[in-house]
């Protein structure tokens, strides 16, 4: 009679995609040396899963700035949206931000230019100014990189997304205030908060899967999932796979060292 009151708890359902296969690809910043070979594993993996529906790929922002091949990785993703393997989605990173601001406004050039912008202007083949305080020299790069981006890539940078909602996952490239309904939060928040975020206690209105803030390690957590490992650094670009399984991490490592 008893024993009723003593049954065991239900074990916790594991979180759910709806039934959805998802990879999520962290903050791969110019290293197409580590693109490359991290979606050749996930293809393989999509392949192996045999997956009723087709495959979502969602990149969590940050393309561009630090790693040599800014323009090279927007083209490949370019790619894998022109192929039909995966719905490939594209969230906004704070580094799309920054490239779209110089466009509009060239003298942000120096301060862009401090967090990584130099090898993105490389990469579509405009020389970055000399001296970082040469307000004419920035103006010009600016007007060089709006001639050099192909129309597509622009259209990329302008429609990126801020966030996506799959099942009990929500996918940003930043995180988010704590306290604020996930149809609430701020542009701004979404691509740019630390620490408020990643010490938040508690959890969130679904889980969080985000890069943003390298870690050498991926975070799967209850709340969130973290998967910026810091490739331009590292050497390591990490992807997280998600259905109703749970979480697995997927990793590649950048064929060149990673640059200092
Ligand atoms: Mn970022």
């Amino acid at each position: 009679m008893f024993r009723n009151l003593f049954k065991p708890k239900a074990k916790p359902a594991a979180a759910s995609t709806g039934g959805r296969l998802v990879y999520a690809v962290g903050d791969v910043h110019g290293h197409l040396d580590a693109l490359d070979p991290l979606i050749l594993t996930i293809a393989e993996d999509a392949l192996a899963s045999q997956p009723a529906e087709r495959p979502m790929l969602i990149f969590v922002g940050d393309y561009v700035d630090r790693g040599p091949a800014s323009a090279g990785v927007v083209e490949r993703i370019l790619g894998l949206m022109r192929e039909t393997a995966f719905e490939v989605r594209t969230l906004k990173g704070n580094h799309e931000e920054a490239l779209l601001q110089f466009l509009e406004e060239p003298s942000f050039g120096a301060t862009w230019a401090d967090f990584g912008g130099n090898t993105t202007l490389a990469s579509y083949g405009v020389q970055p100014p000399a001296q970082r305080t040469d307000t004419e020299a920035w103006i010009k790069a600016s007007e060089a990189l709006a001639e050099a981006l192909p129309a597509e890539h622009l259209e990329f940078y302008r429609n990126l997304e801020l966030m996506i909602e799959v099942g009990d996952y929500a996918f940003v490239h930043a995180g988010v205030r704590p306290g604020v309904p996930l149809s609430r939060q701020s542009e701004k928040d979404l691509i740019w908060i630390r620490q408020e975020f990643l010490t938040a206690p508690g959890r969130f209105e679904k889980i969080i899967v985000h890069g943003h803030t390298p870690m050498e390690e991926p975070q799967v957590l209850p709340a969130r999932i973290g998967i910026d490992t810091g490739v331009y650094a590292t050497g390591v670009l990490t992807a997280v796979r998600l259905d109703d399984t749970g979480p697995r991490i997927l990793q590649a490592r950048a064929r060149r060292a990673a640059a200092a």
